[in-house]
Formats: C-alpha cells, sequence, structure tokens
C-alpha cells in the first residue's frame, strides 16, 4: 500500500476511533504502573502479571469488533478489559480485593471479566479458554448473531492440547474465531527456541488448513487496521484463523520476577518501539489526532487513574461472615 493510501485509510478511522484507543493503551499503562508499585509495597492480594510492552494488541483489536462479539483475555491484557469497557476503578477494585470488585474480592486478582462486555473471566490453566470462546461464538451463532470472538493466548500456550483441540475444532467447523498468539519470546523463562521449530507459530495455521497472518503486535494502527479487515471478512465468510502478534514482555513474568534471562539488547530494541509512543507519534505525523489532543487525553488518564485507586482504597474488603458464600449451592 502507498504512503498516500495508508494516510487516507488512517484518516478514515476517525479521531474518535483512535483516541479511544489511545485512551485503552495509556489507562492500562498508568494503571499497571500503579500495581507493580503497590505489589512491591506489599498492598496487593496475589501476584501482578502485567501486559507493559503489549498494550496496542488488545486496545486495537477490541476496538476493530462490534457489540456482540466474544473475547477471552489472558493475563497480559488489561486492554482487552479496558477496551470493551470495563472500568479502571473495578481494575484497582479487584486487585485490593474489595467486596466491590467484579469478583467481590474472591479468586484470583485476574480471574475477572463481564459477560456484558463480551469478556469471559479467564481461568490460569493455559489454552483452557479457547475451547470456551468457540463454544460461545457457535452458541451466539446458532441464536442468530453474527458474532466473531478473540482468543489471546501468548506462546507458551500453543505447546497445550488445548490450543491443538480448540483450532482444530474451530476450524472444521468453521468458527470465525482469530487465535491471537502474543509472541512476546518468552513462557516464563522458556524463550521460542525450547518452545518450536517452525519458524513463525503462524505457519502452524497451514497444518490445520485455515489462513495465518503475522503482525507487528507493538504498531496499534496497523494492528487495528488489519484486524478490522480480518473481523470483516470473518463475519462475511465464518472462518477460523490464526494471527500471530510479534512484541515483547517488558517486564519479567510477573513482578515477583526479574527477568535476568532476557538479554538486555532486546529488551532495548523493543523499548525503541513502544506502542504507545509508536500510536502517538503515528496519528500525529499523519494529523489525524493533533498533539494538544493527545496531551489532554493524558492528563485525563493520570486523573483518572488516581481517583479510581483512591476510590477503591477507601473501599471494604469482604465481610469474614460472607466466606462460604458461592461455595455450596444455596438450599
Ligand atoms: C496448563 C498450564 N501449564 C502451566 C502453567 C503455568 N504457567 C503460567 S503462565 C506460564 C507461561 C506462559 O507463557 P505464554 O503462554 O508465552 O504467555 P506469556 O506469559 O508470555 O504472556 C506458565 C508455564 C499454567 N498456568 N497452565
Amino acid at each position: 500500500m502507498s504512503k498516500k493510501a495508508a494516510k487516507a485509510e488512517v484518516g478514515a478511522v476517525g479521531k474518535a476511533a483512535w483516541l479511544a484507543i489511545m485512551r485503552s493503551m495509556m489507562l492500562a499503562r498508568l494503571a499497571e504502573e500503579r500495581l507493580v508499585r503497590l505489589y512491591h509495597q506489599g498492598k496487593i492480594f496475589g501476584g501482578v502479571y502485567t501486559g507493559i510492552g503489549q498494550e496496542a494488541i488488545g486496545a486495537a483489536t477490541t476496538a476493530a469488533c462490534g457489540e456482540h462479539d466474544l473475547f477471552t483475555p489472558c493475563i497480559r491484557n488489561m486492554t482487552v478489559h479496558l477496551g470493551r469497557g470495563e472500568c479502571v476503578l473495578n481494575v484497582f477494585r479487584q486487585y485490593l480485593g474489595r467486596a466491590t470488585g467484579p469478583t467481590r474480592g474472591r479468586d484470583g486478582n485476574v480471574h475477572y471479566g463481564n459477560m456484558k462486555n463480551g469478556v469471559y473471566a479467564m481461568i490460569s490453566h493455559l489454552g483452557a479458554m479457547l475451547p470456551v470462546l468457540v463454544g460461545g461464538v457457535m452458541a451466539r451463532r446458532r441464536r442468530g448473531m453474527d458474532t466473531v470472538g478473540i482468543a489471546y493466548i501468548g506462546d507458551g500456550a500453543t505447546s497445550t492440547g488445548d490450543f491443538h483441540e480448540a483450532v482444530n475444532f474451530a476450524a472444521v467447523n468453521d468458527v470465525p474465531v482469530i487465535f491471537l498468539i502474543e509472541n512476546n519470546k518468552y513462557a516464563y523463562s522458556t524463550p521460542n527456541s525450547d518452545q518450536f521449530r517452525c519458524k513463525r507459530l503462524a505457519d502452524r495455521a497451514a497444518g490445520y488448513g485455515i489462513e495465518g497472518v503475522c503482525a507487528d503486535g507493538n504498531d496499534a494502527v496497523g494492528l487495528h487496521l488489519l484486524t478490522r479487515e480480518l473481523v470483516a471478512g470473518l463475519r462475511a465468510k465464518p472462518r477460523a484463523m490464526l494471527m500471530e502478534c510479534d512484541t515483547l514482555r517488558m517486564r519479567g513474568h510477573g513482578e515477583h520476577d526479574d527477568a535476568s534471562y532476557v538479554p538486555r539488547e532486546l529488551v532495548e530494541e523493543y523499548a525503541k518501539r513502544d506502542p504507545i509512543r509508536a500510536a502517538w507519534e503515528r496519528l500525529m505525523k499523519e494529523g489525524v489526532v493533533p498533539r494538544e489532543a493527545l496531551d489532554q487525553l493524558e492528563r485525563a488518564c493520570r486523573e483518572e487513574v488516581d481517583r479510581a485507586y483512591h476510590q477503591a482504597l477507601n473501599e471494604p474488603p469482604p465481610d469474614p461472615a460472607t466466606l462460604l458464600d458461592g461455595v455450596y449451592a444455596d438450599a
């Protein structure tokens, strides 16, 4: 595509849509940076696993979808939650174990979702959410909805049996699901070279008889344009596909991990391609969103994160008398 055509395409999406994508990314970055500090102060219940450096993927792809579409996020997908309408206040409630949070102060802090937003609450078992999403999309389509699904998984999760079963089943039944692999090069400390022998994970698509595409996971603008096209294609002709997004985890597996096994040069290379800065610069350069609008958005996001954190902090933890609520079926 020529530079002129690419510019026209970016312009056609419109300022409001780009600002919404930027908002999801900025809110997630600011909220997660706050969560990192809180973790090291011992104020978080459980670990803290962030998607810092990977924000573009959830933000750009959810924004390309419709009201009835379905999503299964993983631990690095705060921008999937926010992109589908979750509020930062609920995020802090969840991590601070508040009774007012999505899981009412119970369960792991990443195990939340909201079906009103089409977002399933994840469980941590890698690959386990993939067949759930395939079934969810099939169920909605049988009810006459034109639902498409996006399943987000890491490179490591592609080595599970669940991944194979879900992709093969969706392929055979033409279920419109994008299996989106966030290849951030490591599954905890295991590098790609110890995980698979194919050149790209998207190459595996051929074995399932489906299409596989590769994308730059740090380029929110390119990723959004591509996903709009793919989602429209899947609605027109339902089918499964693999999408591999190249990215890097910019922190440890969780905050307990210093990631000393990741070469410094690799981290430096991806730091130069920070997804928020890259999108900011491109949108300004293309003349779609003026600098003032982005500056203003950033200020608003900082205020929102600050307000949400302080409000959540002042809310109550679960009442110990409710400990067994939801554990056994009520008579
Ligand atoms: C079935 C299963 N095996 C092992 C684990 C432990 N575990 C949690 S995250 C993780 C690494 C995940 O790597 P990847 O899928 O590449 O995602 P990333 O953390 O890089 O985003 C492992 C091994 C698990 N949760 N589930």
